[in-house]
C-alpha cells in the first residue's frame, strides 16, 4: 500500500465506520469508495492482479485423491470428490449458535456428521440419554450453546487426532469431543467468568492445557455485587488441563479477552482485546485509539501458584493470579506474568504464524496485522526490552475489517477483511521489510468473497504442518449467492484454491447458522473405530448398574423392579429388539436400556417411544439409556428409529402402562 490516496480512502472509510459505530455494508461501502475517487476494481489495482500469471499447481505433496492430470489442466488443485471417493481433510466446523460441532469432508465440504455438543439433539438423543446427560451436568439445564471456535488436540505442535476443544459463548463453558467416537465426553463450566469466546491449546509438549478467554466483564465474583459499578467489573484468562477438564488456574486481565492463540514453545498464550476501557456500551468500548493484544507467561504463571502466591474468588477454589498491570507506569506494560503490546484500535482474531515466529493481532477497526515477534516477547519478559510496542516487528495495512489470518506454510497470510469482503494475500518477510522502512508492496493479491467474511482458515493451517492447499472463506452473508428460503438466509462458505500463486474461488457451499471458525486436519491424522468396545468409559456407568441389577446386557432381556423404579433391559439385534413388550404401572419411573449387539459397522438402531417424546440411537456394541416417568397409561408402541433392516419397520415392541 503505497499510494497515499488508496490510504486515506481507507482511512477515511474507518473513521466515518467509527464515528457512525455502525458496521458498513457491502452498498455503504460500494459509496463510500465512488467517493474516494477509485472503484472498487481500481482500488485492487495492480496488486490483486499480481499472482494471475504465475498461477500453476503447489509444490509440494499432492492430496492422496487428487486427480493429478485434471488438477493440471485447471491450473489448480481438483475440487471435485466423486461419488465413492474420500475426501483429503476431516473439517472441522463450529455451529455457532446451532451449539454443536460439524464434521465435514474437504475439498467436497459434504456433510458428514454433526456431534451434538451444548445442543440437544433428537435423532441421536443428546441431552435425553442418560450418558449424555451425566456429560451435560449441572449445566444441563440449557438447551442452548454458542460454539465459535473447535481445535484438535496436539504433541509437538502437530496433530494427534485424540481430542478437539470447543467452546460455549452462551452459557461459559469448554466441551471436549473425543475423536475415536466423535462424542462429547466432558463438559465444564469455567466460574468466575462470563462467555467463553477464544479458546486454544497448548501446542508443546502435547496439549496439557485448554485456555479460555472470558469475553464480558462481570464483578468478581459475580454474586450481586457492584452491579451499578463497573469499574469493578473484570475478566480472567482460564486454563483447563485437557485430560480432567478442570480449572487448573485463572488469571485477572486489564480489559476483555477476544480470540486468542499460543505459541509452539508451550510458553504463552496471548489474546487480542477490544475493550481496554473496560467499557459496557459501545461508544466506552470504541473510545480510545489503542486497545492491545495481551500476552501471558505460562512457565511463570505456574511458578507463581506452585509458590502459593494467589488467591480464590468467591465459592471456587481455582487459584486466581492477578495479571493486570496494562496501565503501569502510565502506559501499557505488564507485569510478572503478562505483557500488554498495544495493538489499534478493536482487534478481533490472533493467530500464530506456523513457523511459531509470531502471533498476528487483527486490526477490525483499524486497516491493519500487528505482527508480534514472539523472541522479541521472550526479551520483554527477560528484563532486555522495556516499551512493550518494542516487540511489533510489522503492521502492514491489509484492507478494511481485518477479523481472522490464516497460512500457507510458504510465508504467505491470508486475511478475511469483512468490510471489503475479501481475503487478501500478503507476504509476511515482505511486510517485515516494510516495517523497516523498504520500499516492498506485500500484497500479493486481493479476493473478492461473498459477503462479508468472518474468519477464514487454509488445510493444516493452525499447526506447524501447515500445507497451503485449500482455504475456506466463512462469509456471515449469503444475499443473492443461493435460491432464497424466506428471510432467514443460509450463510456463504467458499472454497479457494490457494496451492498455487493465485488463489482460486471455486465453490460456493451454503451452511445453516452459524459456523464461525473451522479447522481442517489431513485424514491421516485422524483416526476413528467403527464400532463401540463395550468396555468404553462412555456407557461404563450405564453397565455398572446392570451389574448391580444382576445383568449381562450382551444378552439378558429383563425388566427389574425396585419400589417404584423399573429398570428395563433389552438387547437389539436386527431386525427386532430383544422385548417385544414390557408393563410398568402408571407413574413408575423407567431408566430403559438397550444394548445393540450387532457388531457390523454403520449398523445403528434407534429406540423411539411413541407420545413419550423419547429417542436416542445405539451405535453397534454400544449400550444408551433413558430415564423417564411413565406418567401416561395405555398402550405405546416402541419402535427402531434408524432404517436398519429390510424388515426395520417391524423392529419394534409395546410399553403397556397399567392405569
Ligand atoms: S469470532 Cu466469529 S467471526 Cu467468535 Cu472467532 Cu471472528
Ligand atoms: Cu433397527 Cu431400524
Amino acid at each position: 500500500m503505497t499510494d497515499r490516496k488508496e490510504e486515506g480512502c481507507i482511512n477515511d472509510s474507518a473513521e466515518k465506520e467509527l464515528k457512525e459505530g455502525t458496521v458498513l455494508q457491502a452498498e455503504e461501502q460500494a459509496e463510500g469508495a465512488g467517493k474516494c475517487g477509485i472503484s472498487r476494481r481500481g482500488f485492487l489495482g495492480a496488486t490483486a492482479l499480481a499472482g494471475v500469471a504465475g498461477a500453476g499447481a503447489a509444490t509440494g505433496i499432492m492430496p492422496r485423491f487428487s486427480k493429478e492430470a485434471a488438477a493440471a489442466s485447471n491450473g489448480g488443485l481438483d475440487y471435485n470428490v466423486g461419488p465413492g471417493e474420500l475426501d483429503e481433510y476431516y473439517g472441522f466446523w463450529s455451529g455457532g449458535h446451532s451449539g454443536e460441532v460439524r464434521i465435514l469432508g474437504i475439498p467436497s465440504k459434504r456433510e458428514l456428521m454433526r456431534i451434538p455438543v451444548f445442543n440437544r439433539e433428537s435423532a441421536t438423543g443428546w441431552g435425553q440419554t442418560n450418558e449424555s446427560k451425566r456429560i451435560l451436568g449441572d449445566s444441563a439445564e440449557f438447551g442452548n450453546g454458542d460454539t465459535h471456535h473447535v481445535h484438535v488436540s496436539y504433541t509437538d505442535g502437530s496433530y494427534d487426532g485424540r481430542y478437539a476443544f470447543v467452546n460455549d459463548k452462551a452459557n461459559t463453558r469448554v466441551a471436549r469431543i473425543r475423536l475415536d467416537v466423535m462424542k462429547t465426553d466432558k463438559i465444564t463450566t469455567v466460574p468466575n467468568v462470563t462467555s467463553i469466546h477464544g479458546i486454544r491449546l497448548q501446542k508443546y509438549p502435547k496439549t496439557g492445557y485448554v485456555f479460555a478467554n472470558g469475553e464480558m466483564i462481570v464483578p468478581l465474583p459475580n454474586d450481586g455485587r457492584d452491579l451499578e459499578n463497573p469499574e469493578n467489573y473484570w475478566t480472567m484468562m482460564s486454563a483447563l488441563d485437557a485430560e480432567t477438564m478442570e480449572v487448573k488456574w485463572q488469571v485477572i486481565v486489564d480489559g476483555n479477552l477476544d480470540n486468542n492463540d499460543t505459541d509452539y514453545e508451550g510458553k504463552y498464550v496471548c489474546s487480542t482485546c477490544y475493550n481496554a476501557p473496560r467499557g459496557v456500551t459501545l461508544e466506552q468500548m470504541m473510545g480510545p485509539e489503542r486497545d492491545w493484544a495481551v500476552v501471558l507467561n505460562v512457565p511463570a504463571i505456574e511458578a507463581a501458584i506452585e509458590a502459593g502466591d494467589y488467591t480464590t474468588i468467591g465459592d471456587s477454589d481455582v487459584p486466581v493470579l492477578d495479571g493486570r498491570g496494562a496501565q503501569a507506569a502510565g502506559g501499557p506494560g505488564g507485569s510478572d506474568i503478562s505483557l500488554y503490546v498495544p495493538v489499534p484500535r478493536s482487534p478481533h482474531g490472533l493467530n500464530t504464524t506456523p513457523d511459531g515466529k509470531y502471533f498476528i493481532a487483527n486490526g477490525k477497526l483499524s486497516p491493519t496485522c500487528t505482527v508480534i515477534e514472539i523472541a522479541k516477547v521472550d526479551e520483554w519478559f527477560e528484563g532486555r526490552l522495556n516499551d512493550p510496542r518494542d516487540t511489533v516487528v510489522a503492521e502492514p495495512e491489509i484492507g478494511l475489517g481485518p477479523l481472522h489470518t490464516t497460512f500457507d506454510g510458504r510465508g504467505n497470510c491470508y486475511t478475511s477483511v469483512f468490510l471489503d469482503s475479501q481475503v487478501v494475500k500478503w507476504n509476511l518477510a515482505d511486510a517485515l521489510r516494510a516495517h523497516e522502512g523498504e520500499d516492498v508492496n506485500y500484497i500479493r493479491q486481493k479476493l473478492d468473497v461473498h459477503y462479508q467474511i468472518g474468519h477464514t482458515k487454509a488445510t493444516m493451517a493452525e499447526s506447524k504442518d501447515a500445507d497451503g492447499k485449500w482455504l475456506v472463506a466463512l462469509c456471515k452473508f449469503s444475499k443473492d449467492r443461493f435460491l432464497p428460503v424466506g428471510p432467514l438466509h443460509a450463510e456463504n462458505e467458499q472454497l479457494i484454491d490457494i496451492s498455487g500463486e493465485e488463489m482460486k474461488l471455486v465453490k460456493d457451499t451454503p451452511t445453516f447458522a452459524e459456523p464461525h471458525d473451522c479447522i481442517m486436519v489431513h485424514r491421516d491424522y485422524i483416526n476413528p473405530v467403527g464400532v463401540w468396545q463395550r468396555d468404553d468409559p462412555y456407557f461404563a456407568e450405564t453397565v455398572e448398574m446392570a451389574k448391580r441389577d444382576g445383568v449381562t446386557l450382551e444378552s439378558d432381556n429383563k425388566v427389574i423392579r425396585d419400589g417404584n423404579k423399573v429398570r428395563v433391559y433389552m438387547t437389539s439385534v436386527a431386525p427386532s429388539f430383544g422385548m417385544t413388550e414390557f408393563k410398568v404401572k402408571q407413574g413408575d419411573e423407567v431408566t430403559l436400556v438397550v444394548t445393540n449387539l450387532d457388531a457390523i459397522e454403520d449398523l445403528h438402531h434407534g429406540m423411539c417411544v411413541t407420545n413419550y417424546g423419547i429417542n436416542f440411537e445405539i451405535a453397534p456394541q454400544a449400550t444408551a439409556s433413558v430415564t423417564f416417568v411413565a406418567d401416561k397409561p395405555g398402550v405405546h408402541w416402541y419402535y427402531c428409529s434408524w432404517f436398519c433392516h429390510a424388515l426395520h419397520m417391524e423392529m419394534s415392541g409395546r410399553m403397556l402402562v397399567e392405569a
